[in-house]
């Protein structure tokens, strides 16, 4: 599409307006200062469980949420993140300060300090949240995007999911059965090239993971997970795809995994030269020399841009370093569905400390 007036609100590039791409950009950087300052509460001893970085996949997350309809009101698309797609958090509303207050375990935190990192849910805004089973969100979100279908409702669900969890059974057993009831659901496949030490070509003799959904009849393309552009078009012809009844779709996306699988991880394992021709292809700034080169922003407006996302980030975190961590009498609430039933400690006839 060609280039438009930049200053009236007329499509630029892929549809989008100058606002839209400066959106992108704003989001790409919170994602990754998120990550950063959050390398640096677990320094600091902050954070009890793991640090996973999504460094070098931002524009996956990102460009991959921005192509859905975002409500906060229950009515619009939903996403099933995973560890490596706070950008896409961020995006459908989930709250900087709530992802911190989750990493630091606080009892003010979405899950109340019970769980760590994404796993949280806000139906509101769209988040199923994920579970750690590999695959298993796959099946999850086939029998929600189901109900949807049933209902006649054209909401699309994105279900994100590794390139090692294309080798569990439950991933193909949730992916066919999207495929044969045309459930309106796209896979984003997050091909980082690893699943913890073991490489991708040790997992697959497939070039290219399109070819496994291939298999179940189900329209796939593969992007350039590197490109927030690119991925924003496939996102959304599969979800244009899937909103119009025609069925499930996978979008690959093809990046790395610039980081070790955690922060415990050093990446021994990896070839610096291959990481190398990674960075070259850093999603943040490939964007951002686009986006100047292009006459769509100026370094004044990226680097406004890059400070309010960092100071977003940067206020969010002093404040979940503030808050408290939780009582131990609250460990059993909202376990149970039914709050008011009694607890564990009274079934076993041992003392309920909650009536101590
Ligand atoms: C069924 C299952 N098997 C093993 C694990 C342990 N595990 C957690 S993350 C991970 C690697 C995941 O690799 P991939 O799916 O490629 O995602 P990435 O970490 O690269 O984003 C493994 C094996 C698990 N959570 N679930
Ligand atoms: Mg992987």
């Amino acid at each position: 599409m060609p280039a438009t007036n930049p200053t009236d609100g007329t499509a630029l590039v892929a549809g989008l307006a100058e606002s839209q791409l400066h959106e992108l950009y704003y989001a790409l950087v919170r994602a990754r200062a998120a990550e950063e300052r959050l390398e640096v509460l677990h320094k600091q001893g902050h954070v009890g469980g793991g640090v996973y970085r999504s460094l070098g996949q931002e524009a996956g997350a990102v460009g991959a949420a921005y192509a859905l309809n975002r409500r906060s009101d229950g009515s619009g698309d939903i996403i099933a993140q995973t560890v490596r797609a706070c950008g896409a958090l961020f995006l459908m509303g989930g709250k900087p300060l709530d992802f911190f207050r989750q990493y630091l375990a606080r009892a003010t935190g979405p899950t109340g300090g019970k769980e760590a990192n994404v796993h949280w849910v806000d139906y509101r805004r769209g988040l199923v949240g994920p579970v750690s089973p590999l695959g298993t969100m796959v099946g999850v979100m086939a029998g929600i995007t189901l109900s949807f279908r049933l209902k006649q409702e054209p909401r699309v669900g994105l279900v994100f999911c590794g390139d090692g969890a294309t080798s569990t059974g439950a991933w193909h057993e949730g992916l066919n059965l999207a495929a044969v009831q045309r459930c309106p659901m796209v896979l984003m496949l997050e091909a980082n090239q690893w699943a913890f030490s073991t490489p991708t070509r040790k997992t697959t003799r497939l070039e290219s993971f399109t070819r496994k959904a291939a298999g179940y009849g189900l329209h796939a393309e593969s992007v350039d997970g590197t490109d927030v552009l690119d991925v924003y078009e496939g996102t959304k012809r599969a979800v244009d795809r899937a909103r119009a009844g025609q069925g499930a779709g996978m979008v690959e996306m093809r990046y790395y995994r610039r980081k070790g699988h955690a922060q415990h991880d050093n990446q021994e394992y990896v070839d610096p030269a291959e990481l190398k021709v990674w960075e070259e292809r850093d999603p943040i700034t490939r964007f951002g020399a686009r986006l100047l080169s292009e006459g769509w922003a100026t370094q004044e407006s990226l680097a406004a841009l890059k400070a309010r996302a960092e100071d977003e980030v940067r206020l969010a975190a002093e404040q979940a370093v503030g808050e408290p961590a939780p009582e131990g009498v609250h460990a059993l609430d909202a376990v149970y569905t039914d709050r008011g039933a009694k607890t564990p400690w009274t079934r076993l006839e041992q003392p309920d400390p909650t009536q101590a």
